[in-house]
């Protein structure tokens, strides 16, 4: 051969080693999320996906399906999805796991978190763990902490301020049993359907109310399907897991592993903090768009709590004692 040829051949030889070790090497994830980028919940996905593809130089890309495309639109499914290796990854809801996975409930318990503070004493300190361990005994590796946030009732029949205003109101709520029992607690109407159904079902009139924290409120518009009430109730918070299916988590490397965690834990704590910096420029908004923005004295407050005392009765001993004590002496000493 020639030398110029040569030379060539051997660059070619190169570049084809170099790109077959690379792509032997590449990994996509599937990531599941319930809610797109136009939340934040979705930009927390994004934003793990953008810090793993830069500090794995490409070696890892996490691909983020929303909308629970990958469960069809069920959300109540994604994490026995994720349990079976069906989709590899998700940030997920509290909410929307806890029918596989019950200690999880205990978020969803009627006004037992009353202030982010609360919130981040119990993630952050030893009942967090505990439901952490709870979720790596089902083989899922949870990574990191994000929010989807304070849930707040809306409905398009008149302003909610005492249990009494509820009464056979029919409200949409996520498919997870523990709501049931708080609305029906209230003397309300409930009715479980996916996210995917919800707003169907506002929009004809199916339903009268819902619930969802700002944001959700605030992006899908749902002041434009008649809820024109809103009350601000705090009733609970909606924490969100990033987590990898255990074998997907066995198959890394060390480094990458902790990458991915590390990238979690950062994309968690940068939603979290936004998620609360956009909640008073959300409800304005909200507000501005006609809402009647209904919140509740002391006295209306506890009358709501105490209607709903029978649901802590009820779903302590299956969220396990241990840990709503480990959660409770967090919240007292926040
Ligand atoms: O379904 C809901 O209400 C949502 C979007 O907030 C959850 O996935 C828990």
């Amino acid at each position: 051969l020639h030398r110029p040829l040569a030379k060539l051949a051997a660059a070619l030889a190169g570049a084809a080693v170099l790109f077959a070790s690379l792509s032997a090497q590449a990994r996509e994830l599937s990531v599941s999320t319930v809610l797109s980028d136009a939340f934040p919940w979705g930009q927390a996905a994004e934003k793990w996906a953008e810090l793993v593809e830069e500090r794995t130089e490409g070696r890892i890309t996490l691909r983020v399906y929303p909308n629970s495309q990958l469960v069809n639109g069920d959300q109540t499914r994604e994490f026995s999805a994720m349990r079976s290796g069906l989709i590899d990854a998700a940030v997920g809801s509290t909410i929307n796991w806890s029918p596989q996975v019950p200690e999880l409930n205990l978020f969803s318990l009627p006004f037992f978190l009353p202030d982010e503070a609360a919130v981040d004493a119990v993630t952050g300190g030893e009942a967090g763990e505990m439901i952490f361990a709870a979720i790596e005994s089902r083989d899922v590796i949870p990574l990191g902490w994000g929010e989807n946030g304070f849930r707040q009732l809306s409905n398009s029949q008149g302003a909610i301020d005492e249990p009494a205003d509820l009464e056979g109101l029919k409200i949409r709520v996520v498919g997870s049993p523990l709501f049931q029992d708080t609305f029906d607690a209230l003397g309300a109407d409930p009715t479980q359907m996916s996210w995917a159904d919800a707003k169907p079902a506002l929009t004809t009139g199916a339903v009268d109310g819902q619930e969802n924290p700002l944001s959700v409120f605030d992006v899908a518009r749902i002041d434009q399907v008649g809820q024109e009430h809103l009350t601000l109730w705090n009733y609970m918070n909606d924490p969100l897991i990033f987590a990898v299916n255990r074998q997907v988590w066995e198959s890394l490397d060390e480094g990458d592993r902790e990458i991915l965690r590390e990238a979690a834990v950062e994309a968690g704590q940068w939603e979290i903090a936004m998620t609360r910096e956009q909640e008073s420029e959300r409800l304005a908004a909200i507000q501005e768009r006609g809402v009647t923005v209904t919140e509740l004295t002391d006295a209306q407050y506890q009358a709501f709590v105490a209607a709903t005392e029978s649901v802590h009765d009820e779903w302590v001993p299956q969220i396990g004692e241990a840990i709503v004590e480990a959660a409770r002496s967090a919240v007292e000493s926040r």
